[in-house]
């Protein structure tokens, strides 16, 4: 099989075993879109609202639930019904990092529930592979699929280096739970001095990458932006994540201009890097 890279997200969906991420493949494919919305705001009201606006051209929402002020968990049954309304998966970044008992009551207890609504949520692989274990404890039994943070947006991160390389390694070992990384570029190759090449030839992760923008370069507080074709054109990552660069541009028609912009972005970049791979 030729690299992720070279493939159609349809393709790719035909060889993934995973619910979350075969649905997630197919959502791209469907919808012509590799954007996510990233809502981060504090009320209820304008969290659904948003969603609502830009739900036409997202395959994905990521949601911070533990932002909401006035949360009731009634919010979730709404985000459910916009999420079967518009034909989009619910990514919640909940950067779980702790021992494997702990996070498996995190996930799928206390408030929120994670695991009862979001299709996808991500780690951190600092502990080691006991947060998968945990985490799939519970979300395997309900679909879920697991982003495991290899490398992150921020300037300075630690994310990087052999740390990144044991993210992917700790991925191989759990290839039924965890569908992807938060990363900055593919991660074909990372960590896999020694490993047979036909098995790496059947290897696809999903790259889900946030730090995107098209007017700014970053933010105040080490936020670092690229343009979605730098994420999927040059360094062929495979959803592209927004936040302030949709929800932060004004009423909704404006939200809703910029959401169209940057669907059609990732598109076209993903279509030349295909068609390039094919030439
Ligand atoms: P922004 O408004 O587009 O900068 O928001 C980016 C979102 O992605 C925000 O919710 C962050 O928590 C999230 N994020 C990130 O920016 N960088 C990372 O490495 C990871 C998550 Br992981």
């Amino acid at each position: 099989m030729p690299s992720a890279r070279l493939l159609t997200y349809a393709q790719r969906a035909e060889n993934h075993h995973n619910p979350a991420a075969k649905a997630l493949l197919e959502t791209i494919g469907r919808k012509k879109s590799n954007l996510c919305v990233s809502v981060d705001v504090t009320k209820q009201a304008d969290f659904l609202r948003i969603i609502d606006v830009v739900g036409p051209y997202i395959c994905l929402v990521k949601t911070h639930v533990d932002v909401i002020e006035d949360f009731e968990f009634s919010m979730i049954d709404r985000l459910k019904e916009l999420s079967a309304k518009h034909d989009f998966l619910i990514f919640e970044d909940r950067k779980f990092a702790d021992i494997g008992n702990t996070v498996a009551l995190q996930y799928s207890s206390g408030v929120y529930k994670i695991s009862s609504w979001s299709h996808i949520t991500n780690a951190h692989p600092i502990p080691g592979p006991g947060i998968i274990t945990g985490l799939s404890s519970i979300g395997t039994p309900l679909g879920r699929g697991l982003i495991l943070l290899a490398e992150m947006s921020s300037k300075g991160t630690l994310a990087s280096g052999a740390y990144t390389s044991q993210a992917v390694q700790m991925a191989r070992a759990h290839r039924d739970f965890v569908i992807g990384f938060i990363a900055m570029r593919r991660m074909d190759g990372v960590g896999a001095e020694g490993l047979d090449s036909t098995d790496l030839a059947n290897e696809d992760f999903l790259i889900l990458t946030p730090g995107v923008g098209l007017d700014a370069k970053g933010d105040s507080m080490g936020q670092q932006y690229r343009t979605p074709r730098e994420v999927v054109l040059e360094s062929g990552c495979d959803v592209i994540i927004v936040g302030r660069g949709i929800y932060g541009k004004g009423n909704d028609a404006d939200i809703q201009a910029q959401a169209e912009r940057y669907r059609k972005e990732g598109w076209a970049a993903y279509e030349e890097r295909i068609s390039v791979q094919a030439s």
